[in-house]
């Protein structure tokens, strides 16, 4: 059986157990206690040696780090993941965005937010706002003519850029002047359905600052 190693708060984890969700895959979880170091420890880099979740182990031992490469790894031969070599680069190029545009910008002003971390990063905090303003006016752009962001229907670019985005107000970014975004979301929303909950950092009394 394959193995998540998790963080319930975590938006990268989220996109993971998504994925795992609408495959109906079943699988086990191991909650990492990251703000407890359970993530620097020698078994743990083992398994990534960035000491992040989320991983994946799979069944024969070996394990994938990076939430973008595990939904790469999980959508291969559904409809998550399109086969036609251009629209899957055009994937790519959204979990790409996402790693450089959303989970660094508006995801790290989101957990200083949320977890007290605002004020000893505030040298960093406006170019981070207005990164992330381009990332949501990137995203309004793509999809003024588009219902999902690569093909008509959710592939795991959605699945990963809404991840961060759609908890864009947690850290001060106005969604109503995004409303293509908005839009987005909502669809993104009712076509993954229920049983996803965001879970907030303060479940977890070591996240505080
Ligand atoms: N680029 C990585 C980022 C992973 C990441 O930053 N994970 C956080 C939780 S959201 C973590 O485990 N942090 C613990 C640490 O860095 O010590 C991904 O997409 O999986």
């Amino acid at each position: 059986m394959l193995t998540l190693y998790d963080y319930l708060p975590s938006q990268n984890a989220w996109k993971v157990r998504v994925l795992l969700g609408l495959l109906g895959i079943v699988y086990e979880t191991r909650q990492v206690s990251i703000f407890e170091g359970e993530s620097h420890t020698d078994a743990f880099l083992k398994l990534n040696p960035a000491g992040a979740v989320p991983v994946l182990g799979l069944e024969d031992g070996e394990a994938i780090a990076e939430s973008n490469a595990i939904l790469v790894y999980l959508a291969e031969g559904t409809l998550y993941l399109p086969a036609n070599r251009y629209l899957r680069a055009r994937v790519m190029q959204w979990l790409f965005f996402e790693q450089y545009y959303v989970e660094p910008v508006i995801g790290s002003l989101r957990f200083w937010t949320l977890t007290g971390r605002l004020e000893r990063n505030k040298a960093f905090a406006p170019g981070k706002r207005e990164a992330g303003i381009r990332a949501l006016a990137a995203l309004e752009r793509s999809l003024q003519d588009t219902p999902f962001l690569v093909s008509g229907s959710l592939t795991v670019a959605d699945i990963a850029v809404y991840a961060y985005s759609h908890r864009a107000e947690d850290c001060g970014f106005p969604l109503a002047d995004y409303p293509a975004v908005g839009a987005w979301i909502d669809r993104v929303s009712e076509t993954i359905g229920e049983g996803y909950p965001v879970h907030p950092y303060s479940d977890d009394p070591h996240s505080a600052a």
